[in-house]
């Protein structure tokens, strides 16, 4: 008798052409996302109980609660560079092999962190608003002023692929460019970035623009807390393309609001997809709903790498046991079936 063909979890429609893809191998459990557009961890377990494998994105949370019950799981694979919606120790101790879907979105996201720096540095979107309130009568030859790029200091924190796209924009427009990074980059890359290492502070006090691409962690959660914003210039602009969690938003707010800081452009929130009424209220900051990625052909190579990491993590298809980009393929080593 046949053997039966493994099940896999979709959480939600992606693009369908990507994703039928799946189905030449399992059998797909398609769901219907919640009305608040994120599944409570109750109904995550319940769909996770009898899967094999399971696609979902960033806003699927999966943990120990999640996988409790979930003793045929091999696989998760998420449609994102970034994994802290999954606890990968725990999935890793269970056997779980997690995939993540970096490299194909590293340009897309880094042209969307400039995009926000500039709409936030020379005021678009608070322009953009002023013009639609019919305020144009008023116009003084002060109004509405921003700060350069050209010519300015670009501070990077976390210069990874998408940091390094960045700095590769900035030198088009001049900027010197510094930037942190856990570890120091490679001399040659350094060399064709044309970015100096800096420590955290001298990146604070001496960047006129800060971008923060680095990834979510335990320890860089707040890690632009109010302190480290007193140290920032106060005409200085801060984007944040990575993961809200790194920026304390309440002590953002208070700096924007009283002077402290020039502007912001924000892409994350912590508790997306809530925006705390504090950010709301000030037009200082460009409020973008996480879409730094969101270029029509990176989400569909975003969503066909995924599928590909998940059919090849179930043992099937061209790289049969050995998916693209794995994440914890030493917690799983050895242990994918290959079926063909
Ligand atoms: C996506 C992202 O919006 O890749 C990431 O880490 O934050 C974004 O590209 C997200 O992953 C969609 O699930």
């Amino acid at each position: 008798m046949a053997e039966p063909r493994p099940r896999v979890w979709l959480s939600r429609p992606l693009f369908e052409d990507v994703t039928d893809r799946l189905d030449e191998h399992f059998d797909v459990l398609r769901t219907a996302v919640p009305e608040a557009g994120v599944y409570a961890p109750g109904q995550v377990a319940s769909n996770l109980r009898d899967v094999d494998g399971a696609l979902v994105t960033l806003v699927e949370r999966i943990g120990a609660t999640e996988i409790a019950g979930a003793a045929r799981l091999r696989a998760v694979a998420n449609v994102g560079v970034g994994y802290d919606n999954l606890d990968v120790p725990v999935l890793g101790s269970a056997g779980v092999l997690v995939t993540n879907t970096p490299d194909v979105l590293t340009e897309t996201t880094a042209d969307f962190g400039f995009a926000l720096l500039m709409a936030a540095a020379r005021r678009v979107t608070e322009a953009e608003r002023w013009l639609r309130e019919g305020q144009w009568q008023r116009w003084s030859f002060d109004t509405l002023l921003g700060a350069d790029l050209h010519g300015s200091t670009l501070g990077i924190l976390g210069m990874g692929r998408i940091g390094q796209g960045i700095a590769r924009r900035a030198l088009g427009f001049g900027m010197r460019v510094l930037y942190h990074n856990r570890s120091r980059l490679p001399e040659a890359t350094e060399r064709e970035c044309r970015a100096e290492h800096v420590d955290f502070d001298a990146l604070l006090a001496n960047s006129d623009h800060l971008v923060l691409v680095l990834p979510y962690s335990p320890v860089t959660h707040h890690i632009i807390d109010a302190a480290a914003l007193a140290k920032m210039k106060p005409t200085a602009t801060l984007v944040n393309v990575a993961r809200g969690g790194v920026v304390d938003e309440l002590a953002l707010a208070d700096a924007l609001a009283n002077g402290r800081l020039a502007a912001a452009g924000l892409d994350v929130y912590e508790g997306e997809p809530r925006v705390r009424p504090e950010l709301l209220a000030l037009r200082n900051v460009v409020l973008a709903p996480h879409i730094a990625s969101a270029s029509r052909a990176t989400r569909r190579a975003m969503v066909a790498l995924a599928v590909d990491n998940l059919i090849a993590a179930l043992g099937y298809g061209p790289r049969a046991g050995d998916p693209p980009t794995p994440v914890n393929a030493d917690a799983v080593a050895g242990k994918i079936t290959v079926k063909r």
